[in-house]
């Protein structure tokens, strides 16, 4: 068992605020409340509606397993704001190393006067990230921005032009990485042209396996092999990026075999293996990184989101080889590590270590898959449950046939929302509901929200 021991913390000094919410449900208005409903009314007359909402509550604080809103409600959080507050929301750690670094100083630019804090986030990653060859590190502020450096730098390093990507993938939303993401509605519908050598390849997607879940390693490997040898061929392929279990896609796990047979290949051929680690990464699946799961040592790792606790960080990992080769003023930009973020990714990777928070993923997987099996067996709408530690996912179908049921998961979200449950969705077929809670999160309110889900279901 591993609650949160908020007053453990507030005797050490570290209570911040916000791990000062009481980690309990609780709901004193309808949701969305008066006030949130004020707001929302004042977000649609000040924001274009292109930024979507997925639960209309203004958050106040949050920490934990907790979101409090504007009404004073109290919503449990299996979102993380999409995997991003992994160590929790305002962890204590965090908090500490940017409250001081704000009033040392904000800004300088990296590529103008560096600070030791960028150095030392670097110096972590190159450690921590898959294969101990010499690595280098450099920041950006977003997934996006790591990708389309990622790209940026296999390019320069191979002279070559070609990216593959794969069916499913979901990489960001500028021109490139919009191009590198699969789904059409509503991540590319008009946005138009998309950036030209971009391949998309078949995923090893079990569970829609034509010839069954056994034969779906082999049989996509090759498919997507034959596709870049005969279509693109391999001599003009720069990267091939891929998400070891695709996010956004509906957290699809690529069968076993999968990944380490496309990794293979590209050694094979010169070509850059690139895992965007974006969503994955931080202690998510239950290892530090989800490459980590099959052994899988990328060339290129992206990451973002986990990284910082929500400041805005990401980070370019690569070999050194290839990294060194792009001549100096090459990459870069103005934000990039900026010091208090960089000060959050030291007080994230102390947390996910001192706190064993890859352990504590692997946990909430323990807990979380049976619970979801078994409603599994229960209610037939749930065709598939998967996934691994704290990034699990079910996706549902029409009773009896895979045909994908966004309409049901719809229903369900829109219940426990109502119930004072964050859950969010996913999914080329946009039937897929996921769960990402913080690895903080205390294991009552986890019980407490499988509850929720499964009497949504019983709803239904
Ligand atoms: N790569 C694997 O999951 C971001 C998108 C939210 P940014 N996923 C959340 C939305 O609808 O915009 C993501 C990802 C993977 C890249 C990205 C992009 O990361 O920080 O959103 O740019």
């Amino acid at each position: 068992m591993c609650h949160i021991d908020v007053s453990a913390q507030v005797e050490a000094g570290l209570n911040v605020g916000a791990m000062s919410i009481p980690q309990e449900r609780r709901l004193v208005t309808a949701i969305p409340g008066p006030r949130s409903q004020e707001l929302l009314a004042r977000k649609q007359a000040a924001v274009p509606g292109g930024i979507g909402t997925t639960l209309p509550v203004f958050v106040t604080r949050a920490g934990g397993g907790v979101v409090e809103d504007a009404d004073g409600n109290r919503l449990i959080d299996f979102g993380s704001g999409i995997a991003v507050t992994n160590v929790g929301n305002a962890a204590p750690r965090v908090v500490e190393r940017v409250q001081k670094q704000v009033a040392e100083f904000t800004h300088t630019c990296f590529m103008v006067t560096p600070y030791e804090s960028y150095v030392q986030v670097c110096e972590k990653l190159n450690e921590l990230t898959p294969g101990d060859h010499d690595k280098r590190t450099f920041l950006v502020n977003s997934g996006a921005e790591a990708v389309e450096n990622a790209v940026k730098v296999a390019r320069y390093a191979t002279g070559r032009q070609a990216v593959v990507v794969f069916d499913h993938g979901y990489h960001g939303r500028t021109l490139l990485t919009m191009t590198l993401t699969a789904k059409n509605m509503p991540y590319k519908q008009g946005f138009g042209p998309y950036a030209p050598e971009v391949y998309r390849v078949p995923l090893a997607y079990p569970y829609r396996w034509p010839t069954g879940p056994e034969n779906c390693a082999e049989e996509a490997a090759a498919e997507a092999i034959d596709m870049i040898t005969k279509q693109i061929g391999a001599t003009n392929v720069a990267a091939v990026v891929i998400e070891p279990i695709a996010g956004e896609g509906g957290f699809i796990e690529p069968a076993r075999g999968f990944l380490p047979r496309i990794a293979e290949f590209c050694r094979e051929n010169g070509i850059v293996f690139v895992a965007d680690e974006v969503q994955t990464g931080f202690a998510r699946t239950g290892d530090l990184f989800a490459c980590e799961h099959e052994g899988v040592v990328p060339d290129i790792i992206t990451t973002a989101k986990g990284i910082a606790g929500g400041l805005p960080l990401a980070a370019v990992t690569g070999r050194a080889e290839l990294m060194d080769k792009v001549h100096p003023g090459g990459l870069g930009g103005t934000y990039g590590g900026n010091p208090l973020a960089c000060e959050a990714a030291l007080g994230v990777l102390e947390t996910i270590a001192e706190e064993d928070l890859v352990a504590r993923a692997r946990r909430i997987g323990e807990i979380m898959l049976p619970r979801l099996e078994a409603m599994r067996e229960r209610f037939d709408v749930i065709g598939d449950v998967r996934g691994r530690g704290a990034m699990i996912a079910i996706e549902l179908v029409r009773p009896g046939i895979k045909e994908p049921d966004p309409a049901a998961v719809a229903e369900v979200v829109k219940r426990c929302h109502a119930a004072g449950l964050l859950v969010l969705t996913a999914g080329t077929y946009g039937n897929v509901l996921r769960f990402l809670p913080p690895l903080v999160i205390p294991e009552h309110l986890l019980e407490e929200g499988l509850g929720i889900l499964e009497k949504a279901f019983a709803e239904l």
